[in-house]
């Protein structure tokens, strides 16, 4: 049997815009109100879902959702034909309308939780869509998230699909952002990594004092009860409280794990040493744990230039690569320890670097793109074809967002009420092309 790690990347949506609506991501505030330009945000998406294609891995995937969310604006009270919903809405409660715009869909590690079948009771590969309650415009996703997912793992012979968790802080959840899977190989049992930034049933506890902390371990807690996994294979560890609040706002911003490797800032956890000698024993092997220290790249740089929201992948036995954004290129000091990491004696051999700016300007690196799903030949084969990328589907998509995408967006051009019926024309053609099926919420009106 195969195994193979597949990365299903966000598609850009055709409301990309920066908005600022993410209190704790520093890019999302430092960039609210600059244009956006949707179509090139959705080509730099897949240029870089091509060149992992190239390099040989299966890549797939993950269709936008629909925005402006006229279904929410409906729910708080806007009335009339959509044109008046989004009318009225921006001219009284413009933050809650600019909400209801994003395209946050975009950055799937905060899609859901997966924990591949080698690692769950039974035995079936387990999906959690990510509730996302710590930001309102984010807290919209999950049910048609969870409605996409079912319609590409759509065999329940294979495939396990769970409800979000409860809607409320408590259980704050943001997906595979917070969770990193350890293993030999892909298809052994692995050891699962829930990061949680505080405790939400106790406030005793250490927790960031100006930034939200948006995983809970209650959340994280009922993620590993819910997939089935045993308390042999999962750790869980705290971000560092001091992190949080520097602009951590998830762990992927400051660590990265492959297989046997941990990739991370010094100051990424909490009790780390315990944290690290407890995931190497329920390994049962030797890991690489690569630590960069603050002498060498502060967390504000790592932050700035996103060089732990990287994707670590392996492209052939002991030999991974990091896909980075260019904005480690363009550091400097940055781009020096690449180029020592590389040299050095450890499994990560090449660094390559990629344009995904119009998402790195909402603080969305390579590794917020991708959700990834570690599968057997025969789950991969479960999986609906008509998401995986092949060069045909790259051309399709590439002529679907030239058709349907625009080249620039102002945050005053999201009042536009031929935007919604743009971007409904282009779902509904992309569930066509995804064989989705009906997904959408205005496809069951
Ligand atoms: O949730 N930005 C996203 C970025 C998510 C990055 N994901 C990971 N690190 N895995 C967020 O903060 C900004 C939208 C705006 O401001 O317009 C935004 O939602």
């Amino acid at each position: 049997m195969q195994h193979f790690e597949v990365n299903f990347d966000g598609l850009v949506g055709p409301t990309h815009n920066y908005a600022g609506l993410s209190f704790g991501n520093v890019a999302s505030l430092s960039n609210a109100k600059s244009s956006s330009s949707p179509k090139s945000a959705a080509k730099q998406g897949l240029a870089k879902m091509k060149a992992l294609q190239e390099m040989g891995m299966v890549q797939g995937v993950l269709a936008p959702q629909e925005r402006p969310d006229i279904y929410a604006l409906r729910r708080l009270g806007f009335q009339g034909s959509n044109e008046q919903v989004l009318r009225k809405a921006a001219a009284e409660a413009p933050a809650i309308f600019r909400a209801c715009c994003s395209a946050s869909s975009m950055w799937t590690a905060n899609a859901a939780t997966v924990s591949p079948s080698a690692d769950t009771m039974s035995g079936r590969v387990h999906f959690t869509p990510a509730n996302l309650t710590n930001k309102f415009h984010r807290s919209l996703e999950p049910q048609t998230t969870g409605r996409i997912l079912q319609a590409m793992f759509a065999n329940s012979r294979y495939f396990e699909h769970h409800q979000h968790l409860p809607d409320n802080e408590h259980f704050g959840d943001e997906g595979a952002a917070n969770h990193t899977r350890f293993c030999n190989d892909y298809g052994n049992a692995g050891v699962e990594l829930f990061v949680y930034g505080r405790y939400a049933f106790d406030s005793s506890k250490p927790a960031p004092q100006q930034y939200p902390a948006r995983q809970t371990y209650e959340a994280s807690a009922a993620i590993a009860r819910l997939h089935g996994l045993s308390d042999e294979n999962v750790v869980f560890m705290q971000q560092n409280p001091a992190v949080i609040d520097q602009g951590v706002f998830h762990n992927d911003v400051i660590a990265v794990g492959n297989q046997n490797v941990m990739f991370y800032h010094e100051q990424a956890f909490l009790n780390e040493q315990q944290g690290f000698a407890e995931l190497e024993a329920k390994l049962g092997q030797p890991m690489h744990f690569i630590k960069v220290p603050t002498s060498a790249v502060s967390v504000e740089d790592a932050v700035k230039t996103y060089l732990f929201n990287t994707q670590l992948i392996t492209l052939k036995p002991g030999h991974m690569i990091i896909i980075a954004p260019t904005e480690c290129e363009e550091h400097p000091g940055v781009k020096a320890y690449l180029e020592s990491l590389i040299a050095g004696n450890t499994p990560i051999k090449d660094v390559r670097f990629f344009d995904v700016k119009q998402s790195m300007r909402n603080g969305g690196g390579p590794a917020c793109l991708r959700l990834r799903v570690a599968l057997n030949d025969q789950e991969l084969a479960a999986v609906n074809p008509h998401v995986i990328l092949t060069d045909a589907l790259f051309s399709r998509l590439n002529q679907w967002v030239d058709k349907h995408y625009r080249d620039e967006l102002s945050i005053d051009d999201l009042i536009d009420p031929s935007l919604l019926d743009e971007s409904r024309t282009a779902l509904d053609e992309l569930t066509q092309i995804l064989h989705l099926g009906s997904v959408y919420p205005f496809q069951q009106d």
